[in-house]
C-alpha cells in the first residue's frame, strides 16, 4: 500500500518572505529523497488560478466579505480535488504557499467574518483534511510592508493599511498558539541567511519523524 504523502503549508503576512523561503524548503526536502508538489493558494489549477486573479484585482466595485470567503473556499475545493488530495493519496507530499490558516487570519482576523463560518466551510471542502505541519514566518507589520512595498504595484489585498494587517498577524498567531502541535513560528525579521537556517531547524527534527512513521 503507498504511504499518504505529508502535506505542509507556509504562511505569514505580508512581505514576510514566504516566495523566497518556499523554494529553500522546496530544494531542502528534494535533497532528502522526497516526492515534492510545490502549490499555492488561492490558485494551484487553472481554474482556481482564474479564481486568484478576481480575487487580487482591485476594481471600483467593493468585493464582498462573504463573496472574497465564499471564492477562496471555490478555489480551494477544485485544488483539493484536483491536486492536493490525489497526490497525497499517491504518496507525493504537497509544500502549499498558503492554506486554510490564511483564511482563518485575513478574512476572519483581517476582514472580521465569523469564525464559526470558516470553520463550517473547512469541514465542509476539506473533510478531515488539515496540515501535518506549518511554518508560520512572522514578522512586524510594518517592516514586512516596506519590504513588500519594494515589489511594485500593488493588488486588492497589499493596498490595505497597517491595522488590517495588524489583525492578520494577530490571527495568525493566535491560530498558531491553539495548534502548537502542528504550527511552528518562525522570525522572518533576520537576514536570509537567519531565517533560512531556523526554518532548517525546525524541520529537520519534523521531516525526520515523518519519515519515520510506518
Ligand atoms: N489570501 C486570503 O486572503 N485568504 C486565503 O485563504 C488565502 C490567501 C489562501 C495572495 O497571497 C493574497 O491572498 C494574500 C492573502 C490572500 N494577500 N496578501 N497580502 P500570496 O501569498 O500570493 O501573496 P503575498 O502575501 O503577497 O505573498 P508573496 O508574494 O509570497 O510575498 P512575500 O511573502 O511577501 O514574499 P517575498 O516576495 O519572498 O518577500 C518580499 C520581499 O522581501 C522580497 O523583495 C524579498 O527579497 C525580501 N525579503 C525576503 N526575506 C527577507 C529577509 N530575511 N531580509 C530582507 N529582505 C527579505
Amino acid at each position: 500500500m503507498i504511504k499518504r504523502g505529508k502535506f505542509i503549508t507556509i504562511e505569514g503576512t505580508e512581505g514576510v518572505g514566504k516566495s523566497t523561503n518556499i523554494e529553500f524548503i522546496k530544494e531542502y526536502l528534494v535533497r532528502q529523497g522526497i516526492p515534492l508538489l510545490l502549490t499555492r493558494e488561492p490558485g494551484g489549477t487553472p481554474l482556481a488560478e482564474e479564481i486568484r486573479e478576481m480575487l487580487l484585482k482591485r476594481r471600483d466595485e467593493k468585493m464582498d466579505e462573504s463573496t472574497e470567503l465564499l471564492l477562496i473556499f471555490a478555489a480551494r475545493s477544485q485544488h483539493l480535488q484536483q491536486v492536493i488530495l490525489p497526490a497525497l493519496k499517491g504518496g507525493r507530499w504537497v509544500l502549499s504557499d498558503r492554506f486554510t490558516d490564511a483564511t482563518y487570519a485575513y478574512q476572519g482576523g483581517g476582514r472580521g467574518l465569523n469564525i464559526s463560518l470558516i470553520t463550517d466551510l473547512e469541514e465542509r471542502i476539506q473533510g478531515e483534511l488539515r496540515p501535518d505541519l506549518t511554518l508560520l514566518l512572522d514578522i512586524d507589520v510594518k517592516l514586512g510592508l516596506e519590504r513588500a512595498g519594494r515589489r511594485g504595484e500593488l493588488d486588492r489585498f497589499e493596498n490595505e493599511q497597517l491595522p488590517f494587517f495588524e489583525k492578520v498577524r494577530k490571527a495568525y498567531l493566535k491560530r498558531i498558539q491553539e495548534s502548537p502541535d502542528r504550527c511552528m513560528v518562525i522570525d522572518a525579521s533576520p537576514s536570509l541567511r537567519v531565517v533560512q537556517e531556523s526554518i532548517k531547524k525546525v524541520l529537520e527534527p519534523k521531516i525526520e519523524e515523518f519519515l519515520a512513521e510506518n
